[in-house]
């Protein structure tokens, strides 16, 4: 049975996810690997702990120990990266006696907040962790023991458990960014029990603790994303902490309403507040605008102003660093992402430019124009600002007028443009959310590529590449892979790359994954398959698709086309020989006359448009196959509804991506006359023969076909769909590569079988129902 079962559900995918048309837009990831390739092809590894999930909440890649640390609900664990995955450590942490209570007492629920999350773990010397957690809205801190570089040791020195507040939020998921500079921890957050009260703070070493100054109003309804330390220069003095996140402010031209903007902020690491303005409160805060818009026609813009994560791409000496920031729009229209790079020496440049100043709440920002204070405002006592004569070594000693200067203007009137002045990527019309980025410099033959990986909300990650053309603005987006890292769709939380391991570490609520960049032989085993897939990480050697290194010598000419993936160029010998080899192989499915048969064409890339030709026995070269109502065009293969014996013949499914044409497979189709069947077949199938896997099945039988006729009716497609999920779809995809479906009956059916086994073995590669 099912034979027209997968015959509809390859239909229905084909017709609704395409339109019928085969070629779909560049924004498609051209390669799609469900979470069962990556972990069959042994791309990517989870670890979801002891109960099946962590309810993860802080993840810090510590990549001088070789380990990942896990901060959960009530536990803290350990990876090691060099050995077997995952070999795990684990330390539980629940909340102390009594919290728990106290936490369902004041209104929280008992399962979602009155845990201890852990949301910090930072680095505090070169054996302890500090931890952090939101104790069921008590946070606590603690330092945990790991151990020197090579041991494998965790736990909780109970005896420096304290109170974590401003250090940690009551919360579990409020945005939330820290970091940790020589033991001291600085975090953006809302500290209180309410989640009203946002400020940046720094605590944990030897100096009193600094917070921003709350009657200022300097934060509003703050989002923190993320937070590092960046030396501005070589001088040490003039270390700053940056600050990135989005705020909601009151309407900047003096309006009503409010707006949300996206903000780089800074403090200075040896800020100690002031003598007599200002005490322990930050003296050398500064926030700029980040803008990352789509100037449109008639200055029209498209703005994306909410920020939702933050890379820092750290050059290779003599650069500098480079922002790379994920922002979506807070439009109700339509959701939107992009990508925007700074230049770190663009965002110096506003911190060094013009303030801003507003002379009332009702009346429009502009620059200061008076004169501004020595030392500037927000500049660190370093050697600029410590000259003879001039003692200002501390911020305690900068005069009160540079203080109250700082409190009244501690926004820039410039705000940061991005590098090109747009974005490098803009994403539309997706299905799914984007929440985390981090990006890859990765030198290829042809030039030094920045790989974007961006975390979606359905447990994926998207490997993108952004072709800036040449000389004009406009950029071109090349989605490489979506790959499905967690089995059910979970937002990614979290994402660390380890580019001395050539890895990415995923997180969700659910656990972490383990995922490798690149899979060069995923592509294919032929020259043009390894250049169609212009991913930078990836050329032809001559023999086989693998890894790209850049050497000082080019040892061996590698093929390897990312700007163009022109395999016409690259690949000229090698395509002679696979076109040749190509065929030589044709594979004989065999249909029956009047039934409907289906001939299966899989090609890798999702990108490339699908043409079918026939040469029929005794005609003339092969014709392009034409399609009516009998004959469909499926996203998955050729579907005949009901074969004539007209039909019989060669047929060949080629792509064409890039210009480039290549043959994926060849059937032999074999009609059998419909009385020749019925003396192969003088009896009804016996009841216990169980039907074949993948599309191979026993006789037909006529009362199934009629159920599935009345399901065709375009009413039910829902249930035709999940019908399909059901019974065949979720069969096929174990069923892999197999090449020809048809349903001949058991002897010819073994003949068939026994091919599509052979197929299987040579291509690892699963593709997902539609
Ligand atoms: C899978 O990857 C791990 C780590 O890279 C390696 O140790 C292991 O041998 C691999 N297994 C297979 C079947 O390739
Ligand atoms: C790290 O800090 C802990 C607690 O302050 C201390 O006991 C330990 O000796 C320190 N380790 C090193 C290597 O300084
Ligand atoms: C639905 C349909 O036409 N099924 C036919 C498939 O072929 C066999 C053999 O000729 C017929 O018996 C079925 O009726």
């Amino acid at each position: 049975m099912a034979p027209s079962a997968w015959a509809i559900c390859c239909l229905l995918g084909g017709l609704l996810l395409h339109g019928g048309s085969p070629t779909p837009g560049p924004s498609v990831p051209r390669l799609r690997l469900s979470y069962r390739d990556l972990l069959s092809a042994n791309r990517s590894a989870v670890f979801l702990g002891p109960r099946g999930s962590l309810d993860l909440r802080a993840m810090y890649l510590d990549e001088y120990r070789d380990r990942l640390f896990l901060g959960g609900r009530d536990a803290i664990y350990s990876l090691r990266l060099d050995q077997s995955w995952p070999d795990p450590r684990e330390v539980q942490w629940p909340p102390q006696p009594g919290q728990k209570e106290e936490c369902v007492r004041k209104g929280r629920d008992p399962l979602v907040e009155c845990a201890n999350f852990i949301r910090v773990l930072r680095p505090h010397n070169r054996t302890h962790l500090l931890a952090c957690g939101t104790g069921a809205f008590q946070p606590t801190c603690a330092l945990i023991t790991v151990g020197h570089r090579g041991e494998h040791v965790l736990h909780l020195e109970p005896s420096s458990v304290e109170s974590g507040r401003g250090r940690c939020p009551h919360e579990p998921s409020s945005p939330f960014a820290s970091t940790s500079v020589g033991g001291e921890l600085y975090t953006g957050l809302t500290a209180d029990f309410l989640g009203r009260e946002a400020m940046i703070f720094r605590s944990g070493g030897p100096r009193p603790a600094l917070r921003s100054d709350s009657d200022q109003n300097l934060l509003h309804d703050p989002r923190f994303v993320t937070a590092a330390r960046i030396a501005d220069n070589s001088d040490q003095d003039d270390d700053k902490v940056y600050f990135f996140f989005s705020e909601t402010v009151p309407s900047p031209d003096g309006g009503p309403g409010r707006v949300t903007v996206s903000r780089v902020g800074r403090v200075c690491v040896n800020d100690l507040g002031g003598q007599r303005v200002l005490v322990s409160k930050w003296s050398t805060f500064l926030k700029a605008r980040l803008v990352c818009l789509v100037p449109g026609p008639g200055g029209a813009e498209t703005h994306f102003d909410q920020l939702e994560d933050v890379f820092l791409l750290w050059p290779s000496s003599g650069k500098t660093l480079e922002v790379y920031a994920l922002f979506s729009t807070v439009s109700a229209v339509f959701q939107g992402f992009a990508v925007c790079v700074y230049h770190m020496e663009d965002i110096w440049e506003v911190f060094k430019g013009p303030f801003a100043h507003q002379d009332g709440p009702q009346h429009q920002w502009g620059p200061y124009g008076g004169k501004v204070p020595f030392p500037r405002p927000g500049v660190c006592p370093s050697k600029m600002t410590a000259q003879p004569g001039r003692p200002f070594g501390s911020t305690k000693n900068y005069p009160d007028e540079v203080l109250q200067f700082a409190r009244a203007h501690p926004l820039m009137f410039w705000p940061v443009r991005p590098r090109r002045g747009r974005p490098v990527l803009v994403k539309t019309h997706l299905a799914q959310q984007l929440h985390q980025i981090v990006v890859d410099r990765v030198e290829a033959e042809d030039g030094t590529y920045d790989v974007i990986f961006l975390g979606t909300d359905s447990g994926s990650v998207l490997k993108v590449i952004a072709l800036q053309g040449g000389g004009s603005t406009e950029s071109e987006e090349v989605v490489l892979e979506e790959l499905q890292v967690f089995k059910v769709p979970t937002p990614i939380t979290e994402m660390e790359i380890s580019v001395k391991r050539q890895t990415l570490y995923v997180g969700s609520r659910l656990g972490v994954a383990r995922l490798r960049l690149h899979q060069c032989e995923t592509y294919g085993s032929a020259c043009a398959e390894c250049c169609l897939a212009r991913d930078p990480y990836c050329a032809w050697d001559g023999a086989s698709c693998t890894r790209y290194r850049p050497g000082p010598s080019k040892r061996r000419f590698r093929r390897q086309d990312i700007r163009h993936g022109n395999p016409a160029l690259q690949c000229l010998a090698e395509s002679q020989e696979e076109e040749a080899a190509g065929s030589a192989a044709a594979i004989t499915v065999y249909g029956t006359e009047h039934n409907s048969t289906f001939l299966e064409c899989l090609p890798k890339s999702s990108q490339a448009a699908v043409h079918w030709f026939v040469q029929r026995p005794g005609g003339q070269g092969p014709d392009q196959v034409k399609t009516d109502e009998r004959v469909l065009q499926t996203k998955q293969g050729l579907l005949f509804r009901r074969l004539s014996h007209l039909d019989a013949g060669i047929y060949t499914c080629k792509t064409l991506e890039h210009g480039f044409s290549q043959t994926v497979v060849r059937l032999a189709l074999e009609v059998i006359a419909a009385s020749q069947l019925h003396s192969l077949f003088p009896r009804e199938p016996r009841p216990e023969e169980p039907p074949a896997r993948g599309g191979l099945a026993s006789a037909p039988s006529k009362a199934w076909y009629k159920d599935i006729l009345q399901l065709i009716g375009f009413a039910n497609l829902p249930r035709v769909d999940e019908y399909c999920e059901r019974v065949w779809c979720s069969s096929r995809s174990r069923g892999k590569q197999a090449k020809g479906k048809s349903w001949p009956g058991p002897e010819l059916g073994k003949k068939v079988k026994s091919r599509v086994q052979a197929e299987r073995n040579r291509t690892p590669r699963e593709v997902e129902a539609a």
